[in-house]
């Protein structure tokens, strides 16, 4: 997919004529080799939660303390992992290709960024960002939600996770539905693909016209919609992917 040059450097006197616009997802599995657990997997679920349990608005209301738990935990593990070569690899592709790439994340960990992907959509928020429920104003947050200085809110209500739960509306969709229309190859990582509208992407692009491929350990609940799909683990998959 993507021509190296001595160097990773352009050839010098040419200039790119041709264009591939890349879309790549990815999911929790994706993660899933830097320790963080994925949701659907058999040891994927926290305490014995159902994600439904703890990733719903009716639950933070019904008992905001247990859903603050289970984000704390996670957001405090966070902490102890690191990006593993899936990671790296997109990085990498980011730095050959650019603009060409747009990197859409379901994931709230900060893994991509940390393996040096500076535009990543994060279509279902970020755990290390608190949203304030009062006025939905945001700020970063790296600590302990749960029993937090009032006085470290915006000051006038009370901070969730700034997450995107079942039934809520995934973030800058409008964007994604952009790339997805004028993407030429669409790359689906470590998903599961249960959860819409992230699931929905693959067959969106191929309206469209792009090629897509499926990296990921099992065939997806989505494979079938796929050109291609590679199985296997994704610290090995997506760099060789990229290379
Ligand atoms: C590896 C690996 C390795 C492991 N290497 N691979 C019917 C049809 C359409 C929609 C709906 C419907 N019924 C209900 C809905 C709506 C609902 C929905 O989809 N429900 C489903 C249960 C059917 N969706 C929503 O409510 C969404 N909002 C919405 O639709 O709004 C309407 C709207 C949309 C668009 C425009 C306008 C309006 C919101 C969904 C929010 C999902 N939120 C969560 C929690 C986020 C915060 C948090 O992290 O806690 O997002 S749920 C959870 O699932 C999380 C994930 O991002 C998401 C997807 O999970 P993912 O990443 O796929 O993980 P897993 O565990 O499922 O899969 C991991 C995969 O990796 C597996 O396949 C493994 O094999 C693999 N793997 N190790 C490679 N080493
Ligand atoms: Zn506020």
């Amino acid at each position: 997919v993507v021509r190296r040059s001595p160097a990773n450097q352009p050839p010098t006197g040419f200039r790119r004529v041709a264009v591939v616009k890349i879309v790549v997802l990815t999911g929790a599995g994706i993660s899933a080799e830097s320790g963080v657990p994925t949701f659907r997997d058999a040891d994927g679920l926290w305490e014995g939660h159902r994600v439904e349990d703890v990733a719903t608005p009716e639950a933070f209301l019904a008992d905001p303390d247990t859903v603050q738990r289970f984000y704390d935990a996670r957001r405090a593990a966070l902490a102890a992992v690191e990006p593993n070569p899936a990671h790296t690899a997109l990085a990498e592709l980011e730095r050959l290709v650019g603009d060409d790439l747009t990197l859409v994340t379901q994931n709230i960990d900060d893994l991509h960024e940390r393996a040096g992907s500076t535009r990543v959509v994060h279509m279902h928020g970020e755990l290390r960002s608190a949203l304030c429920v009062r006025c939905g104003g945001r700020c970063a947050w790296d600590g302990p939600m749960l029993d937090a200085d009032p006085c470290r809110s915006c000051g006038k209500g009370e901070l969730r996770p700034d997450v995107v739960w079942f039934g809520e509306v995934p973030h800058h969709m409008d964007a994604i539905i952009d790339a997805l229309v004028g993407c030429d190859l669409f790359v689906s990582i470590g998903t599961s693909g249960a959860v819409y509208p992230a699931a929905g992407f693959v067959q969106q692009a191929r309206a469209f016209g792009a090629r897509t491929l499926e990296l990921n350990l099992v065939p997806s609940e989505g494979t079938a919609y796929f050109h291609e799909a590679r199985h296997g683990r994704a610290g090995e998959l997506v760099p060789a992917w990229v290379a």
